[in-house]
């Protein structure tokens, strides 16, 4: 099955119930039995809801995976794979990456003594001198949060293979349609299905899709252990989300290169972040591992400071000011006082986080209007 069937049909069958088409929602916390231990499969919706099965084959479906994992947000799901590791584990990490797993690295994990290396996965001479015998995982975003960086993903799973290390990517920003990191050699692919994957911002959600049996079994069982589970009609949303995926995502990609080419146009404009760019950074590696450059981009405003900035972002009407990311309509967002405000400042602005920073996350409007939004605030 090609991708674009897969959104639409991938590990999905008519409910035996009524043959409904559509997978319904099962808004129940329990199932009767007919004897203790004799069921159809299901017991408590902690352990087994139909609607969640459906979507978690409609995840491993989406990343060729074999086994889909749901969550009730993308931290609740990046939550359990750490909930692998035991204290005196070590975590190599991007430098650059969303500040809510940031977070949860250093406010939460660090104290049951974890550790965890924050660095920029670019120089691989820099990974080596932090590996030692404890490390357990590196943890790559690609592209990253808010620097729309990219990381050469089978680079990454060499060393990883090479020290027996867990490989987790974070597809969030390219969403299955534009890379599977799987196939590329990465051991979990995580997925804040908040974003496009459900693609309308009216969810929350997280996904884990994997192919190893053992980290499968473990995953499955701090799912129902810790229970960080969506509920039905989560579920469901999601999996009408993804329907529409493929087309969502290709006019995602469509609208936010004419925006990276206005901006980059633009007299006032000193840097725009996108993939797309062949000024940008690491284009090759996008070029290669990437079938499109997706709808994420990041710039700065030449000599404009935080308040000038921040009054820019007021001034647009379409880019609705909001945190959040991948939904059909446009936001944009200031990444140090929102998404990255977790982050000290010293930090963040390492990997290029400062005051000046503004991210957009362009959606599927129409983009002449888009592009007239951004022209009338610069004026
Ligand atoms: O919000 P949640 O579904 O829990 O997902 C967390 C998360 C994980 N990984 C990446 C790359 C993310 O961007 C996010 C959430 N990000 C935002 C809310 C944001 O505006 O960037």
């Amino acid at each position: 099955m090609k991708f674009n069937t897969k959104t639409i049909h991938g590990g999905q069958k008519i409910d035996p119930a009524f043959n409904s088409v559509m997978q319904p929602i099962y808004q129940t916390s329990t199932y009767a039995q007919e004897s203790p231990g004799v069921n159809k499969g299901f017991e408590y919706s902690r352990t087994h809801n139909p609607t969640r099965t459906a979507l978690q084959n409609s995840f491993a479906s989406l990343e060729n995976a074999k086994y889909g994992v749901a969550f009730s947000s993308g931290l609740a799901a990046i939550d359990a794979i750490i909930k692998l590791l035991k204290p005196g584990d070590e975590v190599i990490s991007t430098n650059d990456l969303y500040g809510g797993t940031y977070r949860l690295f250093t406010k939460i994990f660090e104290k049951y003594g974890i550790k965890f290396h924050f660095t920029s996965l670019h120089n691989l001479t820099d990974i080596d001198s932090l590996l030692n015998e404890k490390t357990k995982v590196i943890w790559a975003e690609t592209p990253t949060n808010p620097m729309i960086n990219v990381f050469d993903i089978e680079k990454l799973a060499k060393i990883s293979k090479a020290n027996k290390l867990i490989f987790v990517v974070d597809n969030t920003f390219a969403s299955p349609y534009l890379q599977n990191p799987l196939e590329l050699g990465a051991d979990i692919v995580m997925h804040s299905a908040t974003k496009y994957l459900a693609g309308h911002s009216d969810v929350v959600m997280g996904a884990l899709m994997l192919n190893n049996d053992e980290i499968a079994e473990k995953l499955y069982f701090i799912q129902n252990a810790s229970g960080a589970v969506p509920g039905p009609q989560d579920c469901f949303l999601t999996l009408r989300g993804i329907k529409t995926l493929h087309v969502r995502m290709q006019r995602h990609c469509e609208n936010a290169s004419k925006v990276a080419h206005f901006l980059n146009n633009h007299s006032k404009v000193e840097k725009v972040y996108w993939p797309g760019l062949e000024s940008h950074l690491n284009h090759e590696v996008a070029k290669k591992q990437m079938s499109d450059f997706g709808g994420m981009l990041s710039f700065r405003i030449k000599d404009y400071n935080k308040n000038q900035t921040i009054k820019f972002l007021e001034k647009l009407h379409l880019f609705t000011l909001a945190e959040s990311l991948g939904g059909v309509e446009s936001l944009c967002g200031h990444p140090a006082s929102m998404t990255h405000a977790s982050i000290p400042k010293e930090e963040r602005e390492k990997s290029g986080v400062t005051d000046s920073l503004i991210r957009l996350s362009v959606g599927i409007e129409d983009a002449d209007d888009l592009i007239d939004d951004l022209k009338n605030a610069f004026l």
